[in-house]
């Protein structure tokens, strides 16, 4: 039997904030069928393929996504139907066709995405192998090291912390087990760190604490001390920021409210330079503007030998922009996020690219996700090296890591 997909159905769910977003099922001609919900950014890149939003104020406030789900059910589903699932950047080009947009804003990244990794789904289903496999082959095997943002700023929360992350990676981990093991170990003595100081212990979007820190370095300062009272040196559990600066920035300054600085962008690079000689950081994610180019050359140019520089908001997970990044020498690592781009072959394509250039890529969720967790499959499929998928808490955060955790008995044969 020729396996066709037979019916795409859509429909409206909730994501970790409680917006609305959008869940696709493809079904197939043998009955099986596969599911996939898509994430929603708060620090969007300025480049991102577009989300469509319905913006009718009486409805979510703008945030419903019925004209997304009509249109995987009335734009997209009609050309998809008797395809074989296993053609993937088949079915992802008849969607980017029949949308015909740069940025897929007519039927929007988020219905296009939730269809394309649907289709992957059902595909692994039909063959009965993991998703991983499926997507990676015989070659699938490497676990990536996670980052754990256990404190949360910037757009993520309702503090004065100008960063929006800052992460802990277990670089000493043998092992995902391990790695968790020893994040989640460091997440429970950060919160015995809040309450002895009687800050907050309630949680951001991504599940990592929010306190009312003033200062990006006594954030930096409390993760050390937590690392070191859960019995681990900052040699075994290093530090990573995502600094989201695109949200800092404004007429050419970098504004750190918290602090009360504004820094040209020669400023902002030695203040993170700086940062990195005083803390054990070794991956700075959007240190700069999207836009700051000039700004992006210095900073790799500076850092680039002691430092994974992460383009987040600069590249998009966009093909063109990286490259362009990659022969302008900015930054020396990729995120990646499915939704920035808005199909599962073009997220490849940019993955092959950083790899071919020796970027090292992140696979990334958004702070407003749900409990979908292909981008875990992802990340060991592509041999990505690294995840950040949010903190030890919150069930759309802990899903993932305990997906990768399956995947690691499923590799082991343990
Ligand atoms: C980021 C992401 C995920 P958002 O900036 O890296 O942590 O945040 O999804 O809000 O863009
Ligand atoms: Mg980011």
């Amino acid at each position: 039997m020729k396996i066709q997909i037979t019916d795409i159905n859509a429909r409206q769910i909730l994501d970790s904030r409680g917006i609305p977003t959008i869940e696709t099922k493809v079904t197939l001609n043998s009955g099986i069928s596969g599911s996939a919900a898509v994430p929603s950014g708060a620090s969007t890149g300025k480049f991102e393929a577009v989300e469509l939003r319905d913006n009718d104020k009486n409805n979510f406030f703008g945030k419903s996504v019925y004209k997304a789900i009509n249109n995987v059910e009335k734009n997209i589903k009609p050309f998809l139907i008797g395809h074989c699932p296993f053609n993937q950047k088949e079915i992802d080009l008849i969607m980017l066709e029949k949308d015909g947009t740069k940025n897929k804003s007519k039927f929007g990244a988020n219905a296009i995405l939730s269809v394309s990794l649907a289709c992957a789904r059902a595909a692994a289903n039909e063959l009965e192998i993991p998703l991983y496999k499926y997507l990676g082959g015989l070659y699938a095997s490497m676990l990536p090291i996670p980052m754990v943002n256990i404190l949360n700023g910037g757009a993520h929360a309702n503090n004065k912390l100008d960063f929006q992350e800052f992460m802990i990676q277990p670089v000493s981990g043998c092992n995902m087990h391990e790695s968790i093991k020893m994040a989640a170990e460091v997440f429970h003595e950060l919160k015995r760190v809040l309450n002895n100081s009687g800050c907050s212990i309630a949680v951001g979007d991504e599940g990592g604490f929010a306190p009312n820190f003033k200062s990006n370095r006594e954030a930096l300062e409390a993760l050390v001390l937590a690392i070191n009272n859960a019995g681990y040196t900052t040699d075994e559990i290093k530090i990573c920021i995502d600094a989201a600066a695109s949200e800092l920035y404004s007429d050419g300054k970098y504004i750190l409210k918290g602090e009360q600085k504004e820094l040209s962008s020669i400023e902002m690079i030695s203040y993170l330079e700086d940062l990195t000689e005083k803390y054990p950081i070794i991956s700075i994610e959007d240190g700069l503007d999207q836009e700051d180019f000039i700004g992006w050359k210095t900073l790799t140019a500076k850092l680039s030998s002691k430092c994974q520089l992460v383009g987040d908001d600069l590249f998009v997970t966009n093909y063109n922009r990286l490259e362009n990044g990659i022969n302008e020498k900015l930054a020396n690592a990729i995120l990646i996020k499915p939704n920035q781009t808005g199909t599962l072959s073009e997220t490849m394509d940019t993955i092959l690219l950083a790899q071919k250039n020796n970027y090292k890529t992140v696979i990334s969720h958004r702070s407003g996700e749900t409990t979908d967790t292909f981008i875990a499959d992802l990340s060991v499929a592509v041999n990505a090296g690294q995840i950040k998928t949010g903190s030890m808490s919150r069930g759309e955060r802990t899903s993932k890591y305990n997906r990768l955790m399956e995947i690691e008995n499923d590799i082991t044969g343990v």
